[in-house]
C-alpha cells in the first residue's frame, strides 16, 4: 500500500485519499497501471476537481462575480520525472478512448510548445497547462524552465467530458501544477495558478472566463466560493442554509455532450465577443469614452463599463446592475451587423474584425447585443441576490424557496435571453420542479452538458426517480450510463500534489 504526502502546503492537503476508501482503491488502481505502462513506479499524483456552478452563468467573462462550488468528481495525473529525455509521453487509463501521445518540449528559444486548437486532441488539454507553465516559469527566469526534463503521466478521470462540469479546467489545473513539479517548483501561489491555467486553457480555442479554474484551485471543502474577478481574484468560502430539511445538489446530465472547439465561434466565443461588444456601444452611447483596458478575455468588459459610468457610492449592486437592464433596453438595437457597429464605434470592419474576431473567429452575420447584455446584468444582479440570502443566515424553509427561485430566474434568462439552453436541458428542468426541486437550471456554458437541481433533502429520491423514468428511460443508455446520469454533490475540496511513498 503506498502512502500519500503533500508536496505544496499552499496547496489544499485537506485530501489524503486513504481517507475515503473509494479513492484510495482508485488512486492504487492508477499506480498499478502506471507501472505497468512505464515499467516504473509514479512518484507523485497531481490532482484537480471538476465543478457544478450553482449561479451566475456567462457572466465570468463580463468580469461580474459567480458561485461555483468544486465537486468531488476529478482529475487524477499520475507522473515520474525523466530527467535524460526532452519528450513526455502521456496515456489515459481509458486508453481505447485517449490513445498515448509523446511530444517533445522545446527549449527556450526554440519556438512555442504547439497546440492545434481545431482538432479535438485529448492531450491538448495536458499540452494547454504545460504550456501555461512553462510560459510563466520563463517569465519568471526560472532555469529549470529553459530546458524542461521529460515526463511520463497516466491519466485518470471521472469528471465527464462535455459535460458542463470542466473536466478541461481540472485537466488543465492538474497538468499545470504537474509540470511545476517537473520543473522543481513546489509552492504556488494559488491566484498565480489560477490566473496562469485561466490564460493557458485559452490554448484549447476557448476564450473562456476565470471560474472553472477558480473553483477548481480554490474549492474547500463543505462550501461553494463566490469568486469575484474584479479589481482583482478572490474567492471566499459560503456555507449552505442548514434548514430542515437540508438542502442537497442533484446534478443531472442530458447526455448530450458539446464539442466546444467545433461550436465555439457560433456559440461560446460569440457570446464573448457579443457582450465585450455590449460594452463598447453602451460605452459610446452614454458617453462614458474609452472604456478601461481590463482582464476580460477581449481586454474590456461589461464591469467596466458599469464602473466608468455607475460612480455613485449610495447605490447598492443590485439598484446598479437593475437601473443598467433600463438603460440597455432604451439604449441597445436587437441586432447589429459589422457595418452598423464599426460605424458606432468609429473603426473600420476590418480593426473590428481584426481586434474581436480574429484571434478566437466568429461565424455570425448579426450580432445581438441588447439580449446579452440584459442577461448580464440580470444575471449578475441573481448572484448578489443569492449571496445576501446565504449570508443573512436565514434557516428557514422558505430560504430554500427563494434561492430555488432565482436559479430558476437564471434558467429563464439563459434559454430566452443568451440562448444557451437546449431542449434536453429544458426538459430536465421541467420534470425536476415538477417533483419536487426548488430550482433548476443549466449548468456551464450550456447547449447540452448537465443540469443542477436545489432539491430538499427529502425529495432527492422523488426527483430522481422521475428524472430516471421520463429522461433517461427514454434514451438508450449503458448501465454505466444510468448509474451516473445523476449524481448528489457535497461542495469538494481543490487541487492537490501529492508524492508517493
Ligand atoms: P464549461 O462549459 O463548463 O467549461 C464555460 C466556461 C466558463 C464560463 C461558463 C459559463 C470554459 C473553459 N469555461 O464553462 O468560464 O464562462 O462556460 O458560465 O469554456
Ligand atoms: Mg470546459
Amino acid at each position: 500500500m503506498n502512502s500519500f504526502v503533500p508536496i505544496s502546503t499552499s496547496l489544499s492537503t485537506v485530501y489524503p485519499p486513504d481517507s475515503v476508501p473509494h479513492q484510495q482503491q482508485r488512486w492504487e488502481h492508477l499506480l498499478c497501471k502506471f507501472s505497468e505502462t512505464y515499467g516504473h513506479a509514479a512518484t507523485f499524483i497531481s490532482r484537480s476537481p471538476g465543478r457544478v456552478n450553482i449561479i451566475g452563468e456567462h457572466i465570468d467573462y463580463s468580469l461580474f462575480s459567480v458561485l461555483p462550488m468544486a465537486v468531488e468528481a476529478d482529475l487524477l495525473l499520475a507522473c515520474r520525472i525523466t530527467p535524460d529525455s526532452s519528450s513526455i509521453t502521456i496515456s489515459n487509463v481509458l486508453g481505447d478512448k485517449f490513445p498515448q501521445r509523446t511530444f517533445v518540449v522545446p527549449a527556450k528559444g526554440d519556438g512555442d510548445l504547439e497546440i492545434d486548437a481545431t482538432k479535438l486532441e485529448w492531450s491538448n488539454y495536458f499540452k494547454s497547462g504545460y504550456r501555461g507553465t512553462l510560459e510563466f516559469l520563463r517569465r519568471n527566469g526560472l532555469p529549470a524552465a529553459d530546458k524542461p526534463p521529460g515526463m511520463q503521466i497516466l491519466v485518470d478521470g471521472n469528471v465527464p467530458s462535455g459535460g458542463g462540469l470542466s473536466s478541461s479546467a481540472a485537466f488543465c489545473v492538474a497538468s499545470a501544477l504537474a509540470a511545476m513539479v517537473s520543473m522543481g517548483v513546489d509552492s504556488v501561489d494559488k491566484k498565480e495558478l489560477v490566473t496562469l491555467a485561466i490564460v493557458a486553457e485559452r490554448y484549447v480555442g476557448v476564450n473562456a472566463g476565470g471560474m472553472d479554474q477558480s473553483a477548481s484551485v480554490l474549492g474547500e471543502e463543505g462550501s461553494a466560493c463566490y469568486i469575484s474577478f474584479d479589481p482583482e481574484l478572490d474567492a471566499e468560502p459560503v456555507a449552505f442554509p442548514k434548514t430542515k430539511p437540508e438542502p442537497v445538489f442533484l446534478i443531472a446530465n442530458t447526455y448530450k455532450t458539446v464539442e466546444k472547439h467545433v461550436t465555439a465561434p457560433v456559440n461560446y466565443n460569440l457570446r464573448v465577443v457579443e457582450c465585450t461588444l455590449a460594452a463598447q456601444v453602451l460605452a459610446k452611447k452614454l458617453g462614458v469614452g474609452k472604456l478601461r483596458k481590463d482582464a476580460g478575455p477581449l481586454g474590456s468588459s461589461l464591469k467596466g463599463l458599469i464602473d466608468a459610468y455607475s460612480t455613485d457610492k449610495e447605490k447598492s449592486l443590485v439598484e446598479k446592475y437593475t437601473e443598467m437592464l433600463k438603460i440597455v433596453e432604451k439604449e441597445l438595437d436587437t441586432a447589429y451587423t459589422r457595418e452598423q457597429l464599426s460605424e458606432i464605434l468609429q473603426v473600420s470592419v476590418n480593426d473590428l474584425i481584426k481586434q474581436y474576431m480574429t484571434k478566437f473567429p466568429v461565424r455570425a452575420e448579426t450580432f445581438n447585443l441588447k439580449s446579452r447584455a440584459l442577461h448580464v446584468f440580470g444575471e449578475a444582479a441573481r448572484v448578489v441576490k443569492f449571496m445576501e440570502i446565504l449570508k443573512s443566515g436565514d434557516n428557514s424553509s422558505d430560504v430554500l424557496q427563494c434561492l430555488g427561485a432565482l436559479m430558476n430566474e437564471s434558467q429563464q434568462s439563459c434559454k430566452e435571453l443568451f440562448n444557451c439552453s437546449c431542449e434536453e436541458l429544458d426538459e430536465l428542468c421541467r420534470l425536476a420542479r415538477g417533483s419536487g426541486s426548488y430550482g433548476s437550471r443549466l449548468t456551464g456554458a450550456g447547449w447540452g452538458g448537465c443540469s443542477v437541481h436545489l432539491v430538499p433533502e427529502d425529495k432527492a429520491e422523488e426527483v430522481k426517480a422521475v428524472l430516471l423514468k421520463e429522461y433517461y428511460g427514454k434514451l438508450e443508455l449503458s448501465d454505466l450510463e444510468l448509474e451516473e446520469a445523476i449524481v448528489v454533490t457535497k461542495p469538494g475540496s481543490g487541487s492537490v500534489l501529492f508524492k508517493v511513498e
